[in-house]
């Protein structure tokens, strides 16, 4: 027991690495993991009582709303709210930014950005899913009400960053910039305990992930890139295995572990990708590049790329550094975009 480390204790270790730290985005942090508890507590009910299934509703993106997406998005703003440090929020389940215009909001210092419940149509057949979390200072004055250019930021500024993925066990990985941290749930006494200290992803791996279904519709660099991994080449380790959950937190979760690359590749149906820069992407991408493997849309780096639009859409290229690398190579080198 002594050993234990809590995520509380560790959140408030790091932050007297920071000398000038006024303990503002540990407290955020601690809020997120409340939120989390909360949730997992839920979703650990579904199958039972009427908690699964869809509200008959689509989101902005068109999307229908599963009931556990809702009561997600609710909880984790209502953690966010009940404190002091986020002035806003956007969400994948909110068409807009919601911005808190209290006394308490105006002064305070976050925007928060989140996938509340990323894999949700998996939640029906007991499959994990996840939440996905970005953090950024704001760029409006304090004092005043926050507006949609804070949430507006290139991924490099975000302060921190993770996701939470309700599995065989729960865990949450973070990153303020300094390092990938985990913590597995340990439901007996309510804690997140440290588990995985500075995570880091191995530069190769030999797991590609992709929603094979859409091949027809892949760009010409993806169809022959898939024709590679599944090449014979034992001196490189080829064919390589074939992993694709369709919950991106749980693909990159294993990816992360083990090496691998993930991609949603723009398709015919969706020529910008699937998968939202802002709150799918950007704290994948972060998180990655902490643990010392790369995030690109296919030509540039994700957290590059400067957002014009809250559920913008981009091509998404995540994992182990060499395969991120030579997956770039095939769409550069077949740059035809569909045939
Ligand atoms: P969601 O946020 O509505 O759940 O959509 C995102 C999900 C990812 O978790 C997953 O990797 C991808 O969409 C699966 O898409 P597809 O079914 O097209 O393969
Ligand atoms: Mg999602």
């Amino acid at each position: 027991m002594s050993n234990i480390r809590t995520l509380g204790e560790f959140i408030i270790e790091k932050q007297y690495d920071y000398p000038h730290a006024s303990g503002e985005l540990s407290s955020l942090l601690s809020s997120i993991r409340l939120a989390a508890k909360v949730v997992n507590c839920e979703i650990n009910k579904a199958g039972l009582g009427n908690i699964t299934g869809s509200v008959n509703k689509e989101n902005v993106q068109g999307e229908i709303q599963q009931k556990l997406d809702v009561y997600a998005n609710e909880k984790f703003k209502a953690a966010m709210a009940a404190r002091d440090q986020v002035c806003g929020v956007a969400s994948e389940e909110e068409d807009h930014e919601v911005i808190f215009d209290s006394e308490l909001g105006r002064n305070a210092k976050y925007v928060i950005l989140m996938d509340p419940l990323d894999g949700s149509s998996n939640i029906d057949v007991n499959v994990s899913v996840g939440t996905i979390f970005s953090i950024y200072q704001r760029l409006s004055p304090l004092g005043e009400a926050a507006n949609i250019h804070d949430f507006l930021q290139p991924g490099h500024k975000q302060v921190a960053a993770g996701y939470v993925i309700y599995g065989s066990s729960t865990m949450l990985v973070y990153t303020t910039g300094n390092g990938v941290h985990g913590f597995t749930y340990d439901p007996s006494i309510g804690t997140f305990c440290l588990s995985h200290e500075n995570m880091r992803t191995p530069q190769e791996g030999n797991i590609y992930s992709i929603n094979e279904g859409n091949y027809i519709k892949f760009p010409q660099g993806i169809k022959k890139y898939i024709k590679y991994c599944q090449e014979n080449n034992p001196e490189e380790g080829r064919p390589y295995t074939s992993r694709y959950i369709g919950s991106l937190v749980s693909d990159f979760h294993r990816n992360l572990l083990k090496g691998g690359l993930y991609l949603y590749p723009s398709t015919a149906a969706y020529p910008l990708g699937k998968l939202r820069l802002l709150y799918e992407c950007n704290p994948m991408a972060f998180i990655i590049e902490q643990a010392g493997g790369k995030a690109s849309d296919g030509t540039k780096r994700i957290l590059d790329i400067v957002p014009s639009e809250l559920h913008q859409r981009v091509p998404f290229f995540i994992g182990s550094t060499q395969m991120v690398i030579k997956v770039e190579s095939f769409l550069k080198e077949y740059p035809d975009p569909f045939s």
